[in-house]
């Protein structure tokens, strides 16, 4: 058969030029990253031709005897990687809002309470959110963080969950810049009977790397996506103690979906195993210290960030100070070639298409190789950027700038 090129052209030159962009950018959007060569190598593969319905050695087709392997493989790998040995992993969601849909109908009633963190606050769309089924099938209790500090407050979260009784609490976030105390969450359920659930799906490879408290081995179920901080292919995997397996598994197969994405269990076998390494750990603590650095750099240039820096690998910054929204903010740094995403800030005033902030990470930077002087300069470009959107000078020196960094660190191929 013929490659893509001569097969079809219009995608291949799509394709050609988003590893243009991707190489000639800076991307500093939270939830992205790019993976090693190894892990696109198992995601292109043969295993895509696969159909693997059920569990390893319980298929409903023939063939699957390296299936079986790769998947048994994939699990064990998780369970050594996060130190979960204890509980069972099921591989098999195919990204992150099915597996946190898959578990709330897996061990809930719809209509039942569940306590999450609200979207605009930092939480996820599938923490709740009216719009997303989880909101729709289930009663959602929504908490925040402290109207002064920005900060989760353990107190009035243990208040709330002791007024409304929720059957499941969920920790975890996508916007939130400290530590989460998943242990206090736990504890929080277990003060009034209900199941916790930790989403780390930002935090996975912070907590491989141990520079984030780890929600194991005491939280019941613990989801998380395998492509941000984990450098893995697009996935998510499920945590579960021991008595609630039959129905985690039930419920993602056949409840919410029919056969797994073996090329992507392949890959997130792949990723397991890379995360393993020294260097791993020490690519973990250096995206932390970008952000760190990062954050000094915004804050010395009369940038305001919300909690005033950061504890991970994310700086929400707070632009209600600077006559711009998040969105013309996205906008004016994506034409420089610095890609981030708009955020709602807590207590936006703005609305989510038009809010007052932005969301900087640096997993990805990191990755290409960008350390310490390099955030200083990407802080400096962001800042005169957000200061002067209109100075074209300003926009020309930057994109200079971008065009230099980015050849002197380029993807991982
Ligand atoms: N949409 C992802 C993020 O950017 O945080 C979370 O799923």
């Amino acid at each position: 058969m013929n490659s893509l090129a001569q097969t079809d052209q219009k995608i291949n030159k799509l394709i050609q030029q988003e590893i243009k962009r991707q190489q000639n950018g800076l991307v500093m959007i939270a939830s992205e990253n790019y993976v090693s060569p190894a892990v696109r190598q198992a995601l292109g593969s043969v295993l895509t031709n696969k159909y693997s319905e059920g569990y390893p050695n319980k298929r409903y087709y023939g063939g699957n005897q390296f299936i079986d392997q790769i998947e048994l493989l994939a699990q064990e790998r998780a369970r050594q990687l996060f130190n979960a040995k204890q509980y069972h992993v099921n591989v098999q969601p195919y990204s992150g809002s099915p597996a946190n849909l898959e578990v709330y109908f897996a061990l809930l009633k719809p209509g039942d309470k569940i306590m999450g963190m609200a979207l605009d606050q930092g939480g996820h769309l599938t923490h709740g959110h009216r719009v997303n089924l989880s909101g729709k099938m289930f009663r959602f209790i929504q908490y925040g963080v402290d109207k002064k500090t920005k900060r989760l407050n353990y107190q009035a979260i243990r208040q709330l969950a002791k007024r409304e009784k929720p059957k499941l609490i969920i920790s975890g976030a996508t916007a939130y810049s400290r530590k989460i105390n998943f242990r206090q969450f736990h504890q929080i359920a277990q003060e009034i009977d209900a199941i916790s659930m930790a989403d780390i799906s930002h935090l996975a490879g912070l907590i491989v790397g141990q520079v984030h408290p780890s929600p194991f081995p005491f939280t019941d179920i613990v989801t998380t996506t395998t492509h941000k901080t984990l450098r893995g292919p697009r996935g998510a995997m499920i945590f579960c103690k021991q008595k609630f397996v039959k129905q985690i598994d039930r419920m993602v197969f056949p409840g919410m979906q029919g056969g797994p994405h073996n090329q992507t269990t392949a890959a997130i076998a792949v990723t397991l195993q890379e995360a393993s390494r020294v260097i791993f750990r020490r690519y973990a603590q250096k995206i932390v210290i970008n952000a760190q650095i990062l954050a000094q750099t915004l804050k010395k240039e009369g940038i305001k960030l919300v909690t005033g820096g950061t504890d991970n690998h994310l700086l929400l910054v707070d632009l209600t100070n600077l006559s711009i929204d998040g969105q013309t903010a996205t906008q004016l740094l994506s034409n420089i070639g610095i890609y981030v995403n708009k955020n709602m800030i807590p207590n936006d005033l703005g609305t989510p298409t038009k809010p007052s902030g932005i969301r900087l990470g640096t997993p990805a930077l990191t990755t290409r190789g960008f350390r310490q002087q390099e955030m200083i300069i990407v802080g400096q470009l962001i800042s005169q950027i957000l200061h002067q959107p209109k100075n074209k000078q300003i926009n020309q020196l930057a994109r200079k700038q971008i065009k230099q960094l980015t050849k002197r660190f380029p993807l991982p191929r």
